[in-house]
């Protein structure tokens, strides 16, 4: 059976106190939990946590990468230099990406390559706006986002993970229910068995104000292999918790 997978998803969060106050209570609190654990932490911090995590079951993952190799590309960071500081992880697509930078769902894919050929596993996000969903096209939003990403890297695809984080529950304290999340999870299970004859391996996390109090329900679903958390993963107890509840 997979293993869950909780990431955490500092977004522009944190400070080298917080950061080291926050990774040792986790690493300390945890021990060696029964899922998978990182936490996807700002670019000038990634060397700051693997030196904090070295050694411990806490996984680094970063929130974006470039779509380029290397090259002049001001303010950038390349696959390459994630690989460099030891990051496993690292989101690709994540709706904020998408609204505030106007990612498409082909920069998506490619920067899904692009981690994937540096050998690190791309979180790849998926989700509808609450506009989309009160017009239906929740499955058409999320298949089309996803189709991307399969065509792109075709048989690579059993080596990303998928997060589906409805944008209209995105730290706005409002979740999808456990019944809705299965749902569209079940939806891109699909979509990915038909693409790949180890669909079944790929990890499904659901995203969107998982905290302790609902996480253990969410966890529950067939199809939800684990989370994707903001704001509760800036909280020591509360991330505990949600790793507790994925075991
Ligand atoms: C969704 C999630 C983490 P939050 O963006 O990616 O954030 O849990 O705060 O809704």
């Amino acid at each position: 059976m997979k293993k869950k997978l909780i990431a955490g998803n500092w977004k522009m969060n944190g400070s080298l106190a917080a950061n080291e106050a926050l990774v040792r209570a986790l690493i300390n609190g945890m021990g060696q939990p029964a899922c998978d654990v990182a936490v996807a932490v700002p670019a000038p911090y990634l060397a700051q946590v693997a030196g904090i995590a070295a050694g411990s079951a806490l996984a680094l993952a970063a929130q974006d990468v470039s779509v380029h190799e290397a090259g002049a590309y001001t303010g950038e960071t390349s696959a390459a230099m994630l690989k460099d500081f030891g990051v496993r992880y690292v989101l690709v697509g994540h709706s904020e990406r998408r609204q505030y930078h106007g990612e498409s769902d082909t920069v998506v894919a490619v920067k899904a390559q692009r981690a994937l050929a540096a050998g690190i596993t791309p979180i790849v996000c998926v989700g509808e706006t609450l506009a989309e969903r009160e017009a239906g096209e929740t499955e058409v939003v999320v298949k089309r986002q996803l189709a991307a990403v399969i065509h792109l890297n075709g048989h690579c695809i059993s080596e990303i993970v998928v997060a589906y984080e409805p944008v209209w529950a995105i730290g706005t304290g409002r979740t999808a229910s456990p019944e809705q999340a299965q749902q569209v999870h079940a939806v891109l299970r699909a979509q990915l068995a038909a693409a790949s004859e180890h669909a079944d391996r790929i990890r499904l996390l659901y995203g969107g104000s998982m905290n302790a109090a609902n996480a253990a329900q969410l966890l529950a679903q067939p199809d939800i292999d684990g989370g994707l958390v903001g704001g509760a993963a800036l909280k020591a107890q509360d991330f505990l918790q949600i790793i507790a509840a994925a075991q």
